[in-house]
């Protein structure tokens, strides 16, 4: 394979010297240096990173190689934003270790050259999944952000750890103003608020319930969960499964969560709560904890948080809300009034990573509570943690944390939160609600597809089957059940097979495999939508 067939040029990289800041008209010696460049790019397949910086004279051999590798993502962006590039180019997991067509992801003991491990660059691009595709449509954390993706660069480039001001002066104060801003966002009072960016919204999730279980049980940080009389929670049936697994991983164990009935759009009935807290105290278990949802993964549902507020209230219960889906909403005007109530949560996850479109991982964990972060988790290791530091070590917010180093999740949400504003993310989420709303609409008036609920959507999630007309005259019952459930499964495995979309299924409750729209990707068009109907008909109608 040579440098144009993988997509990057000499000339692209040229363009881009030639157009930075810091190049102005050709000379002499910009001459030479184009023609030594050319040398060092032509004997890429001669050189090693150990060629590369910090080595003496590898200035040049730098700069050449990630230019290489800028144009390597520059042509993967481009194809990523292209409706007809294929969003993937599937294979199985056997043939991605036997190796493809020269892409060898087994590790030798020898270096390979830098053209090699271009080469490579190209090689896992081709073969990964392009998430930034205007019918990706798979996920809830979709899109490409370029904004988001320049401070994805920029926090690798400076490759520091969150846990000190020390070593993240500036990261660490951001991090301090993000969060302000979430809280002022959620209705939370200045001197109210405290959190910490976490690992994902399963984690923020522990956080949570870890902070919820502290707050009442303080001595189990010393003591452990033997001093502690059986204690329960609770979340709806259609919340998200990290709350289980948190349990699990805490020592509370899976039993002592109970699941809340929910209505038939996916919401907790709060009546249903309080009787199962009820249920529970009756039986000598020691409720402590409820976690509502904001935005339900599967099908986008917000629990009534107001309802939920007053029980946690009058039975003295923790509120934690994940809103890791929905918590973007808040930001705008027309439909923050569905997570009414929040501001009285006394925990809160939301994952900007989601509806707000930031590159992977983005996700914060909010207390109603200064202190507790830290109380609960801090470990006041002093080879980190001195405490006579030549600076206010109150942004030391390391020992906060469950972790000891932490990846640098702030700064791609700073920059694009700058770059677009706050109406630019209420623009982008207004959007996102018409979309899911003509969605619904089209497939209303089709009778080949069937809504799992009839109303309007709630959030961008729009629940449907598709029915082949074989089994349209079939009558709604088992029989039918059986196979409408095989449906959707086929359907995807062929629009991978072909690169030419993806969107999730998943069976829910009583209801079989169904097809799950979310829209949370910026380049999502209504042609896009219309689109997928058509391709959903295509692959399906013989089925
Ligand atoms: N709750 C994690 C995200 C699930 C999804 O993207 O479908």
């Amino acid at each position: 394979m040579d440098f144009k067939e993988c997509g990057y040029s000499l000339a692209n990289k040229e363009q881009m010297r030639k157009t930075s800041a810091l190049t102005f008209q050709s000379t002499e010696k910009d001459a030479k240096k184009d023609t030594h460049f050319e040398n060092l790019t032509t004997n890429l397949s001669n050189t090693y990173a150990s060629d590369l910086l910090p080595s003496k004279d590898g200035k040049d051999l730098t700069e050449c190689f990630l230019l290489q590798v800028v144009d390597i993502l520059l042509h993967y962006i481009k194809k990523s934003f292209d409706v007809k590039s294929k969003i993937l180019d599937f294979h199985h997991p056997h043939q991605l270790l036997e190796g493809l067509e020269g892409f060898n992801l087994e590790l030798s003991d020898h270096p390979e050259s830098l053209e090699q491990l271009l080469v490579d660059c190209t090689d896992t691009l081709k073969y990964g999944v392009k998430t930034g595709h205007p019918r990706f449509l798979n996920q809830l954390s979709s899109g490409l952000d370029v904004i988001g993706l320049a401070g994805e660069w920029l926090t690798a480039t400076a490759n520091t750890n969150m846990f000190t001001y020390e070593i993240a002066p500036v990261f660490t104060v951001m991090e301090t103003i993000l969060l302000k801003k979430m809280y002022e966002i959620i209705g939370w009072g200045e001197t109210e608020g405290d959190g910490i960016f976490s690992p994902g919204g399963s984690i923020s999730n522990l956080y949570g319930i870890l902070i919820a279980r502290y707050k009442q049980y303080p001595e189990i940080k010393r003591k452990g969960m033997t001093e502690l009389p059986c204690i329960v929670l609770f979340v709806s049936e259609q919340g998200h499964y990290s709350v289980r697994k948190a349990a699990a991983i805490l020592g509370i164990g899976t039993d002592n969560v109970i699941e809340v009935k929910c209505d038939e759009r996916g919401k907790m009935i709060a009546a249903e709560l309080e009787k199962n807290i009820l249920q529970v105290k009756r039986k000598g278990r020691t409720p402590f904890c409820v976690t509502a949802t904001a935005g339900s993964t599967v099908l986008g549902a917000f629990d009534p948080l107001q309802d939920i507020a007053d029980i946690c209230e009058r039975h003295g219960l923790w509120m934690h809300v994940d809103a890791a889906w929905g918590g973007g909403l808040l930001l705008s005007r027309n439909y923050s009034h569905k997570l009414s109530g929040i501001e009285r949560a006394n925990s809160v996850t939301w994952n900007p990573h989601k509806l707000m479109g930031v590159p992977l991982q983005c996700s914060a964990i909010l207390i109603r509570e200064k202190g507790l972060l830290e109380a609960c988790n801090q470990m006041q290791a002093r080879y980190l943690f001195q405490p006579d530091k030549p600076y206010n070590v109150d942004f030391d917010t390391g020992d906060k944390t469950i972790q000891c180093g932490r990846h640098v999740d702030i700064f791609k949400l700073w920059l694009m939160w700058k770059a677009k504003g706050t109406s630019g993310f209420e623009a982008q989420i207004n959007r996102y609600m018409e979309l899911a709303k003509y969605f619904y609409k089209v497939l209303k008036r089709k009778d080949n597809f069937q809504l799992v609920f009839d109303a309007e959507p709630e959030f961008t999630n729009v629940c449907f089957w598709y029915l082949p007309p074989r089994l349209k005259h079939i009558p709604k019952g088992f029989e039918r059940d059986q196979e409408l459930q095989k449906i959707a499964p086929k359907i995807k495995a062929q629009m991978i097979e072909e690169g030419t979309a993806m969107i999730s299924y998943q069976p829910c409750g009583d209801k079989v495999n169904f097809f799950r729209m979310v829209f949370s990707n910026p380049a999502t068009r209504q042609t896009d939508v219309d689109y997928l109907i058509d391709e959903i008909e295509r692959l399906g109608k013989d089925l």
